[in-house]
């Protein structure tokens, strides 16, 4: 691929010391706006609800009340086009750059927290949502559709905690159907750093970095859409244990299970297949045995 957007050394060091970094175009503005119509409508439509890709981030899911935090996995899904975009192919070239040659992407999200009722996320490392039996390598892209800022849920990090160990975590309330995690163990809040962007500027963040957005006390919806890109995870069993993600079950994965029975796996696996990186012998086995334990876990 023509490397089409190199950062520069000074930006790659901050990265690696801090944790993350904050570029400020990444995506043209009229991308912003076709990008952002795109989801709006699809959470306007409740695109994905029955097959839980869309849920509510914050809250249970209860079809009879407006959702508090709209959140939609991997909307290219219902619309591919979201990937035909010069912000994809630069939050690649970064990525291979931080990762190495072999990142690719491996997921999407959209986060929707509208006008003043959208809730916090709260303080969390993005690998305590991982099975613990690999080790990774990862970094999320976090593109704002709109300018954001403390006001309506601009990132927030603790710079240097990209060198943590996965800290403890744990359902907020203790209540394993919600599905944000919280880190409970003790980090340095006060050193928080919130980062404001204008649309279509980004932050990039390692999955070890603590990060965390405020509530939406704006007047306007705050939309955000983040890639997320990984090299295939290298297989080490038994060395750690995320007792938070025991018994973890949302009625999104519940959703998506009984579509799964109903027939919806084989459309799930065509969907998933231009991603497969079928020439990586480390991705096909992280392939097999993710989708062996799931069935494995499922059975139990
Ligand atoms: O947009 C948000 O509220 C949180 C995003 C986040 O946690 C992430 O991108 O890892």
């Amino acid at each position: 691929m023509k490397q089409d957007y190199l950062l520069p050394e000074e930006t790659t060091a901050q990265y690696k010391a801090r944790g993350y970094i904050s570029l400020e175009e990444i995506c043209p503005p009229d991308e912003v706006a076709r990008i952002r119509q795109i989801l709006m409508r699809m959470f306007e439509n409740k695109v994905g609800y029955e097959e839980g890709a869309q849920y509510d981030f914050a809250s249970r899911d209860d079809p009879n009340k407006p959702q508090t935090f709209p959140s939609l996995h991997d909307p290219s899904h219902y619309a591919p086009e979201l990937l035909k975009t010069a912000f994809h192919r630069r939050a690649l070239a970064i990525a291979r750059q931080l990762l190495g040659p072999d990142a690719a992407l491996y997921g999407e999200h959209a986060l929707l927290k509208p006008a003043r009722v959208g809730p916090e996320t709260p303080w969390h490392q993005d690998e305590a949502f991982r099975s613990p039996d690999f080790e990774y390598r990862e970094l999320s892209v976090w593109l704002p559709l709109q300018p954001v800022g403390e006001i309506n849920g601009c990132m927030q990090f603790i710079p240097g905690s990209n060198r943590y160990d996965v800290l403890k975590h744990r359902s907020p309330g203790n209540d394993k159907s919600l599905h944000p995690l919280e880190c409970c163990d003790e980090f340095p809040r006060a050193s928080a750093v919130p980062v404001p962007l204008p649309a279509g500027g980004c932050t990039v963040h390692d999955m070890r970095t603590l990060h965390y957005t405020g509530p939406n006390t704006s007047d306007s919806p705050r939309l955000a859409y983040i890639l997320i890109f990984n090299v295939p995870p290298v297989y080490k069993p038994g060395l750690r244990k995320f007792d938070w993600l025991e018994g973890r079950r949302t009625d999104s994965q519940v959703r998506k299970r009984e579509w799964h029975r109903r027939g919806g796996i084989a459309i799930e696996v065509m969907r998933r297949l231009p991603r497969a990186r079928l020439t990586s012998g480390r991705w096909v086995a992280w392939a097999a045995i993710r989708a062996v334990s799931k069935v494995w876990h499922r059975a139990r």
